[in-house]
């Protein structure tokens, strides 16, 4: 379906035919960017809310800023669809997050306008500065340096650590902190209380006001009493903000709070700023899901939509006539409940995903007992930590993806002090149309090298929820090991999944499916996709054994044994990467016990997978169905063609 932009917005081919516009036209550009972003993810869906909010300042940044050598570097970047149609992408904005299109976050390879790759949060102000040092190393002193980043995002600790450093220089960096009091869920956390506080003023313009108050009654002053008042304020802005203001006892100049969505003041604002040199902030304050009033109203909900009927609002979902199964982070939300209600030790930690997790089923059963940290993983995993240290049984769920972060307090704060934290990685493989900053590929790598650590991952809902009850046993909790539990993002295969929960003894696998031609191991869900492959292969005449391994620390030794000695064909998959995954266990395995099999391993390769659908993805890796069917026919030496 065609989008077709607004008047003005059709003639932006680049920011170079924005700043030719009069600024009496900007409101106009505003609302048909605004409009054009509606248009499209209505249809084509993705992130939303954010990228409305930021409409006015997308706009203004573009059209004050001599872009792109002027450095723009949006944190996340999931706000960044205002800048991406700006900057020559509107026309092939429709193939935004599908397989072969636009990435949904700015990209370094996309366009030149996109200084910086982002995804993650929480890396626009050093990355900022580091460009803004280089510029003047470079002897770019006019080069401006520019940091957009969000109230949520300014809650991690790399915000912090780039803002303690960009005080202490004299760097061209002017960072706008979007302040709109949401990450995904409410933000959270007293830094949240802070910005709430210097916007509604308890401290600063309070003062001003009785400054005001008092010399507005004393009439027979000389000039007028406004004059004077906006003197002594400024002096008295100065005097209050260097003591008072966080950003200022930082060494940054503190400007604002602004209103972030009113477009004449923004450019005005920011074009004042362009003069002034050093590291500066400028406070906006701006609404989320801005001009679409059911994004307004209900912010979380329509952070990411899907696609929805922009007239009426109704977000369209897929209607199904059977009972279908789960998303897998609501059988963790619930599960997590069930065990909470049966074992008062247990407490939930979470990074700012209490939606995305669906931790926010125990933050509303039980509050007390379930914390959203803000976005902060390394400070997730040592919390947790910390708790476990007193006997709290901590289930600390972070995305795959984003225990990247916490990766040093796992090994030191966690495993090195013996501590049976419980991890559940969600999001754990190829997660689709976020891409490759938000694919969960590497845990299985970085976690099987830490020692006391357990990995497993669950073929299906039921040994999710038995994973999860055993983590939090005595066995486990008595000992000195984490435990890792890996999941996807997205559904599983069973309708009914509320399953008696049952101990998994550690270390065991499944066998699945006898078979005498060649033995296929698996970890987590990708097994359903062997398991489909086996029914078409068995009719081939192929007798395929499967086994869902469960573990990848330990691995189930007996098992191995038994595999090693009754097939010389193996193959491996995982939905993990292939460099020191699942498949290099195996045979790191077979080689250590003197085993000479042949082995096959399929998953992520060495390269980075980008974003479209999770099914596209597997297919392109060669570890779904088909590609199964494909490697086992090859590896059995046969050319059949593939059709499943
Ligand atoms: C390190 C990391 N943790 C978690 C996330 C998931 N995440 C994406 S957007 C977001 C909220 C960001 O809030 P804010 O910066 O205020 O931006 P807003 O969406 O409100 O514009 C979170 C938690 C992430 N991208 N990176």
């Amino acid at each position: 379906m065609l989008i077709t932009p607004g008047k003005l917005l059709a003639k932006i081919d680049s920011p170079e035919d924005l700043r030719k516009l009069d600024r009496t036209q900007l409101p106009q550009v505003c609302n048909e960017l605004r409009q054009f972003i509606i248009d499209n993810v209505s249809v084509y869906g993705g992130h939303f809310g954010a990228s409305l909010g930021v409409v006015e300042l997308s706009v203004a940044l573009h059209y004050v800023f001599n872009t792109p050598d002027d450095q723009l570097v949006w944190d996340v970047g999931h706000q960044a669809y205002g800048h991406k149609i700006l900057t020559g992408r509107r026309d092939n904005f429709h193939s935004n997050r599908t397989y072969g299109g636009l990435s949904g976050f700015p990209k370094r390879k996309e366009s030149i306008y996109d200084a910086f790759g982002v995804g993650h949060s929480s890396t626009s102000i050093s990355s900022a500065l580091g460009m803004a040092v280089a510029s003047a190393l470079q002897n770019h002193h006019d080069r401006q340096h520019i940091a957009i980043i969000g109230d949520g995002a300014m809650t991690a600790g790399m915000a912090f650590e780039g803002m303690n450093h960009a005080g202490a220089t004299d760097s061209n960096l002017l960072i706008i902190l979007n302040d709109n009091c949401m990450a995904i869920d409410p933000n959270v956390g007293a830094l949240k209380e802070y910005l709430t506080d210097i916007t509604t003023s308890q401290t600063y313009n309070k003062f001003r006001d009785e400054v005001w108050n008092m010399l507005g009654k004393m009439s027979n002053f000389g000039k007028s009493a406004q004059e004077v008042v906006s003197k002594v304020e400024a002096v008295m802005k100065t005097a209050i903000l260097r003591q008072s203001n966080l950003f200022e006892s930082l060494g940054l100049r503190y400007f604002g709070p602004i209103d972030g969505n009113d477009i004449g003041h923004l450019t005005e604002v920011l074009k004042d700023l362009k003069s002034i040199p050093g590291p500066k902030l400028l406070h906006c304050l701006t609404v989320k899901g801005k001009g679409y009033g059911p994004a307004e109203k209900d912010q979380t909900k329509w952070h990411a939509p899907g696609v929805f009927d922009k007239i009426t609002g109704e977000i369209k979902k897929k209607v199904y006539d059977t009972p279908q199964p789960p998303k897998y982070q609501d059988v963790f939300g619930n599960t997590l409940v069930e065990l909470a209600e049966k074992n008062p030790k247990i407490v939930g930690v979470t990074p700012a995903m209490p939606s995305g997790s669906s931790m926010n089923i125990m933050m509303k059963a039980m509050p007390d007992r379930a914390f959203d940290v803000g976005i902060a993983e390394q400070h997730a995993v040592t919390f947790s930590a910390g708790m476990a240290t007193r006997g709290e049984v901590v289930f600390c769920n972070i995305y795959s993806t984003f225990m990247q972060r916490g990766y040093d307090q796992v090994v030191h704060d966690v495993c090195m002090q013996e501590l049976p934290v419980i991890f559940c990685l969600d999001r754990a493989g190829l997660v689709g149309a976020d891409g490759p900053t938000h694919h969960g590929a590497y845990d299985i790598a970085f976690m099987r090298c830490i020692p006391n650590m357990i990995i497993s991952s669950p073929m299906n809902e039921q040994e999710l929820r038995n994973l999860m009850y055993t983590a939090q046993l005595d066995i486990v909790q008595k000992g000195t090991q984490a435990f890792t539990i890996r999941y996807p993002r997205g559904n599983g295969v069973m309708p009914q999944w509320q399953t008696p929960l049952e101990e998994i003894k550690i270390g065991t696998g499944r066998k699945i499916k006898n078979g005498t031609d060649i033995a296929i191991l698996t970890l987590g869900p990708v097994g359903n996709y062997v398991t489909d492959a086996c029914d078409i292969l068995d009719k081939e005449g192929f007798d395929v054994a499967h086994y869902d391994m469960r573990f990848v620390k330990p691995l189930d030794e007996n098992m191995l044994h038994e595999i090693f000695r009754n097939f010389d064909r193996v193959i491996t998959v995982e939905d993990g990467c292939l460099q020191g995954g699942f498949g290099s266990a195996v045979l790191e395995f077979m080689v250590d016990q003197g085993y000479n099999s042949k082995i096959k391993r399929l998953g992520i390769p060495d390269a980075l997978v980008e974003h479209g659908e999770p099914s596209e993805l597997h297919h392109e890796c060669g570890f779904d169905t088909e590609g199964i069917i494909s490697s086992v026919r090859s590896f059995m030496h046969t050319s059949a063609s593939v059709r499943v």
